[in-house]
């Protein structure tokens, strides 16, 4: 979709958008579901880039714990636990600018992916920059989705990361799109970013051929330590118009309300669902910061009269799981 469209649209009087959105949303997706996806940070902090929201990157003193690698066994016993949950996809996330073939770490990713694959949820993982050798090699060894977020506008992403750039994002997107991997891309609101630059942002993300299978909105956890530690959260209502908007020009997207979730009061939520969200993350944690208790969230599905998404049943038995005795 154009910007000029997507600017009409998001000052629509809040309801009209809403109605809108509405009529997208009840054509593409009338089941009353959500899909519940639950993340595992598989190595975390100690990241080379400067992302400025960025709690894992090493340039800024944050509260986080660098640690290494998971082991496959480790990585699966969160695996089966959020399969066993209810959750349908699992999502996998590392804290590098990107990962190489021929290398150890991406051998064991590889095999982690490979282990994972077998339990029949959605295998998703967020790796940094890929190439279309590594592309490839994650496709065959079972990932179904790779998450790489544009996070921001094209004018704006220049002042938040100065160590790769927009285009280095849509290269790797390309990338996974050329194996045949889903794309799941989206961004973060509460940048310091102008409402324009979040419409220039959905405007990408509605360009890409073919657009993406999810579009993440995460809403910035501002961890103390990093330039953006001290930003303001964004106005509830403007979170709702995004997510209408996204509804709108990603018609066929699952839209993920995505990081900050917490700090969103049920009401808001079930607004955006309205809006048309139709996925979250789900469980205790995201990938370093806290998420609603998985208990809380099932309960509002319920009172929402909304229903997960059916889990995947009839799987394999997984490589590692102990055996029985
Ligand atoms: N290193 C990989 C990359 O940058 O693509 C994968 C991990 S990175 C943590 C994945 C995404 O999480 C980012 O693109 C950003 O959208 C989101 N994210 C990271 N920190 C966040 C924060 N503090 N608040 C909200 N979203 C955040
Ligand atoms: C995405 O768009 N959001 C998730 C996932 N993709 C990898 C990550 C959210 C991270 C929130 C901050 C943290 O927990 O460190
Ligand atoms: Fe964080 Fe990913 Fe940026 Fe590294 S590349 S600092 S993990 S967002």
């Amino acid at each position: 979709m154009h910007f000029d469209e997507l600017h009409s649209l998001y000052h629509l009087p809040l309801f009209d958008l809403l109605k809108r959105a509405r009529a997208v949303h009840e054509k593409h997706w009338p089941e009353n579901e959500v899909q519940l996806c639950t993340l595992l940070s598989i190595k975390t902090g100690g990241c080379s880039e400067d992302c400025s929201y960025c709690a894992q990157s090493a340039r800024y003193d944050t509260p986080v714990e660098n640690e290494r690698l998971m082991d496959t066994c480790s990585v699966m016993e969160r695996a089966r636990a959020a399969r066993a949950n209810g959750s349908t996809r699992f999502c996998m996330g590392a804290a590098w600018k990107g990962v190489r073939d021929g290398t150890q770490k991406f051998d064991q990713v590889l095999d982690i992916v490979r282990n994972v694959a077998d339990l029949g949820m959605e295998v998703c993982v967020t790796l940094g920059q890929l190439g279309p050798v590594e592309a490839q090699k994650l496709r065959d060894a079972g990932v179904t989705a790779y998450n790489h977020n544009i996070d921001t506008s094209p004018e704006h992403y220049g002042n938040i990361v100065s160590t790769h750039t927009f285009q280095d994002r849509l290269d790797t997107i390309r990338h996974v799109q050329d194996a045949g991997m889903s794309v799941c891309c989206g961004g973060i609101l509460g940048l310091g970013e102008t409402v324009e630059d979040r419409l220039r942002m959905i405007e990408v993300l509605s360009n890409l051929d073919p657009q993406p299978e999810s579009v993440p909105i995460n809403n910035l956890v501002p961890i103390p330590g990093t330039p953006m530690g001290n930003n303001e959260p964004v106005d509830v209502f403007q979170l709702v118009r995004m997510i209408a908007v996204t509804r709108i020009a990603v018609p066929g997207a699952k839209v993920r309300l995505s990081a900050g979730r917490a700090q969103i009061s049920q009401e808001g939520q079930a607004l955006c669902f309205f809006a048309g969200a139709n996925s979250i993350f789900y469980g205790d944690k995201l990938l370093t910061t806290s998420n609603p208790q998985a208990r809380a969230d099932l309960a509002l599905l319920e009172r929402l009269g909304l229903s997960p998404q059916a889990p995947y049943t009839d799987v394999p038995r997984p490589a590692c799981e102990p055996a029985l005795v």
